[in-house]
C-alpha cells in the first residue's frame, strides 16, 4: 500500500483502520482509489482533484456539498429508503471536505457498498438511468443556492469551437497536418451546433443545474439495474438540459468504445435512445418547456460534436488536457466521436418522432 496516500487518507475523519488502498475507475480527470478498512462494509473513495482543470476546489466542494445536501433532503421528505446509497457523503479534514497536502488537492467520499458501474448498458438499465437523470435535473430545480461555474464555459459550444480555432492557429505541436481532414468536418458544422447559445441568446432556452458529465460510468447502479445514484458531481452546474440528455447517450448509446479505432463499430443505438428518452420524459416532463422537448435530438447530436471537437482542440495543443495512453489517442476519439455525430444525425427524423409520439 502507498504510504502517501495512506498518510492523506488519516487526516480525514473515517472509520476504522485502513488495510489497503488500490487504483479504481477509469475517469480521464481525477485520480480515484477505493480505500479498503478493517470494519466490515466500511470503505472510502479517495481522490486526488485535478487542480489543472477545477481551478478553485474551495468553490467546487461547496457546490457539491450544496447539492448533496439538498438531495439528501429531498430524499428524506420522500421518505426513501437506504438514502446513504443515494446521495454521495463527503468526509471531513476540519472544517472542510478537501485536503491540500502543499501538492495536490484530495477528498474523500464513503464507499456506497454493493454498488456497480457499467461502460454499457441495455435499454432496460437505460430507461432507469433516464429516470434518475429526470429526477436528478427536477430535485435540485428548486435549489436556492446559486452554484458556481466550477469550469466557466464547460458546455459553450461557442467557447469550445474557439478553442478549437485558436489551438488550429497556433498548431503549437505540429500536428496540423495529420488532423486537417478531422477538423475541416468539424467545422463544416460549427454553426449548426450552435443552436443552444442562439436560442439561449434569444431567451429561449434557459440555464438549469444539471450533471453536465452523465457519462454512462458516472453513475451507480444496484445488482438488479436500478440506479442508486449520479457520482462525479463536479461538474454539477447551470447548463442546459441538454447536458445530461446528450453526454448519457454520447456514451451509452454507442455501439462501440468512446475511442474506439475500428469506426465500423461505431453507431447509435436507437434502443437505447427510446429506452432513455421515455425514462427522462417521464421524470423531466413536469419542468421542460416546448424548445427544450422539441431539441432533444439535438442534444444527441451535441455532445459526439461538442466532445469530439474538445479532443479534438487538445490534440491539437499537445494533450494538455486529457490524460490519453498513446500519441493519437486524442485524435482517434475525434473520429470516432465524429463518427458518432454522423449516425445520430442521420436518426434526428426518427428521435423527433419519438418525442412528438411520447405525450
Ligand atoms: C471527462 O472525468 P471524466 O472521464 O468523467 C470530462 C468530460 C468528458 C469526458 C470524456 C471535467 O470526464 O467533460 O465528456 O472526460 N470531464 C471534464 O470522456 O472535463
Ligand atoms: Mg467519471
Amino acid at each position: 500500500m502507498d504510504n502517501r496516500l495512506k498518510d492523506i487518507v488519516s487526516h480525514f475523519d473515517i472509520d476504522g483502520e485502513i488495510v489497503d488502498i488500490k487504483p479504481l475507475g477509469a475517469g480521464l480527470i481525477n485520480d480515484s482509489y477505493e480505500v479498503d478498512t478493517d470494519r466490515r462494509g466500511r470503505a472510502y473513495v479517495l481522490q486526488r482533484i485535478n487542480h489543472n482543470v477545477f481551478r478553485d476546489v474551495e468553490l467546487l466542494q461547496n457546490n457539491i456539498e450544496k447539492v448533496t445536501a439538498h438531495i439528501r433532503k429531498k430524499l428524506i421528505e420522500r421518505n426513501e429508503a437506504d438514502i446513504d446509497r443515494k446521495v454521495l457523503q463527503f468526509t471531513r479534514c476540519g472544517g472542510k471536505t478537501y485536503y491540500f497536502d502543499d501538492k495536490d488537492y484530495w477528498r474523500v467520499m464513503v464507499f456506497i457498498s454493493d454498488s456497480y458501474t457499467h461502460e454499457s448498458v441495455n435499454p432496460e438499465y437505460s430507461y432507469c438511468a433516464g429516470k434518475a437523470f429526470g429526477d436528478f435535473q427536477s430535485m435540485l430545480a428548486d435549489i436556492d443556492e446559486v452554484l458556481g461555474e466550477t469550469i466557466p464555459d464547460f458546455h459553450n459550444m461557442e467557447f469550445r469551437l474557439k478553442q478549437l480555432r485558436d489551438a488550429i492557429d497556433a498548431d503549437k505541436v505540429g500536428r496540423l497536418d495529420a488532423a486537417r481532414e478531422m477538423v475541416d468536418r468539424y467545422l463544416a458544422f460549427a454553426d449548426e451546433m450552435c443552436l443552444a447559445e442562439r436560442l439561449h441568446r434569444e431567451g429561449k432556452l434557459p440555464k438549469r443545474i444539471c450533471h453536465c458529465d452523465t457519462k454512462v460510468n458516472n453513475m451507480l447502479f444496484d445488482k438488479d439495474g436500478n440506479v442508486l445514484c449520479v457520482i462525479d458531481l463536479d461538474t454539477v452546474m447551470p447548463s442546459f438540459v441538454f447536458s445530461d440528455f446528450g453526454d448519457f447517450l454520447r456514451t451509452a448509446a454507442n455501439t462501440g468504445m468512446e475511442d474506439d479505432p475500428d469506426l465500423d463499430n461505431v453507431d447509435f443505438d436507437m434502443d437505447i435512445f427510446r429506452a432513455f428518452a421515455k425514462g427522462y420524459l417521464e421524470s423531466a416532463s413536469s419542468f421542460l418547456t416546448e424548445t427544450e422537448r422539441g431539441n432533444l435530438h439535438y442534444a444527441a447530436a451535441l455532445f459526439p460534436y461538442m466532445t469530439g471537437v474538445r479532443f479534438l482542440a487538445d490534440y491539437l495543443d499537445g494533450d494538455n488536457y486529457f490524460k490519453t495512453q498513446y500519441d493519437d489517442h486524442n485524435l482517434v476519439r475525434a473520429k470516432a466521436q465524429f463518427k458518432l455525430f454522423e449516425s445520430v444525425r442521420r436518426r434526428y427524423p426518427e428521435m423527433k418522432a419519438f418525442v412528438e409520439d411520447f405525450k
